[in-house]
């Protein structure tokens, strides 16, 4: 059956007939993305069901959000080996930003795909494909799934969920918070600390050479203050995760509209580019990444490019311009 509609009943039935579970989300995992897989796979254990997550967790992220509990690890070479039933494919936007061991190993074992994705629809797909991008992460709306069909959100599953929400979010900087989203949040808090605790995640501790270079990065980052727009360009080798941090810094300027992190890949002359929106941005970034063959959100995207990190910061000054002329 294919629907763009959450059917939970149905999902459920499937969840429950299912022995064995593959949980996947898109490569380069954020944030929402690992919360989603670790939340859903906390949860599925809950209800005793055989699942892995389709991750061979080389990412820092994965140990920096799960610490001592990441789960056991099955290799990706030998996920056909496990022959899931139902595979979750979580978070990911467009087909390619799945491991391409779990797009063989669907092809192969014609598992029934179960698609949760709060990006704009693009080229998900599955037997149920649910994509709403009026929800804020996808933890958001596994949050509702797991309601709806009243499973047990166990503990540790409460921060995993609450993690998707502030980073996807920005701590509810540059995304609305509806009336649902609160009192959800006010649902999981239940130790008092879980907050803090992803505040120290997102605000990543870092000794002293990390917080020196974290200076010079701040120091080179410019500012168009005409039109709200701060940069930050990279060439060398930053720790993974600081440019993230970076960006949430630079959201701290006042009037800035627009962030863009800039990183060029010495190996495949590739420039990476983020671009986040703040409180008065009227740019589509998702809509911007995509000329780029990128995307992601309204006011958080990314896209890759060869084209010159000159030209790229020229092209976000035009579409910034353009936007402010029309709208
Ligand atoms: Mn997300």
């Amino acid at each position: 059956m294919k629907t763009q509609k959450p059917y939970f009943a149905f999902i459920k039935q499937r969840i429950n007939a299912a022995h064995r579970i593959i949980i996947a989300g898109h490569t380069g995992p954020d944030f929402d993305n690992v919360g989603s897989c670790l939340a859903l796979y906390e949860v599925l254990r809950a209800m005793r069901k055989g699942v892995v997550i389709a991750s061979d967790f080389h990412e820092s992220i994965w140990r920096e959000v799960a610490m001592d509990k990441l789960p056991n690890q099955v290799k990706m070479s030998s996920l056909a080996l496990y022959k899931p039933d139902v595979v979750f494919l979580l978070d990911y936007g467009k087909k390619e930003k799945i491991d391409a061991s779990v797009l063989w190993l669907i092809e192969q074992t014609k598992p029934f795909v179960i698609t949760i994705d709060h990006h704009e629809y693009q080229s998900q797909f599955g037997d149920i494909v649910w994509v709403d991008s009026a929800f804020v992460s996808t933890t958001e709306m596994l949050h509702m799934l797991f309601s709806k069909i009243k499973a047990r959100i166990p503990e540790q599953a409460n921060y995993y969920l609450l993690l998707g929400v502030w980073g996807d979010t920005g701590a509810f900087a540059y995304q609305r918070a509806s009336k649902r989203l609160l009192r959800m949040v006010n649902a999981l808090v239940t130790q008092g600390d879980e907050i803090q605790r992803i505040m120290e995640l997102l605000h990543q501790k870092m000794d002293a050479d990390e917080f020196r270079l974290y200076g010079k990065l701040l120091a080179s980052i410019s500012y168009d203050a005409s039109l709200g727009l701060g940069v930050c360009k990279i060439r060398t080798q930053i720790p993974e995760g600081m440019n993230r941090t970076v960006m949430y810094e630079m959201k701290r300027i006042k009037g800035l509209r627009v962030a863009l992190f800039l990183k060029r890949f010495a190996k495949t002359g590739y420039w990476k580019a983020s671009v986040w929106g703040a409180q008065h941005n009227v740019l589509d970034l998702n809509e911007f990444a995509r000329r780029f063959g990128g995307g992601g959100h309204f006011n958080a995207a990314g896209f890759k490019t060869k084209l010159s990190g000159a030209k790229i910061i020229q092209m976000v000054k035009q579409a910034m311009r353009e936007n402010c002329v029309s709208s």
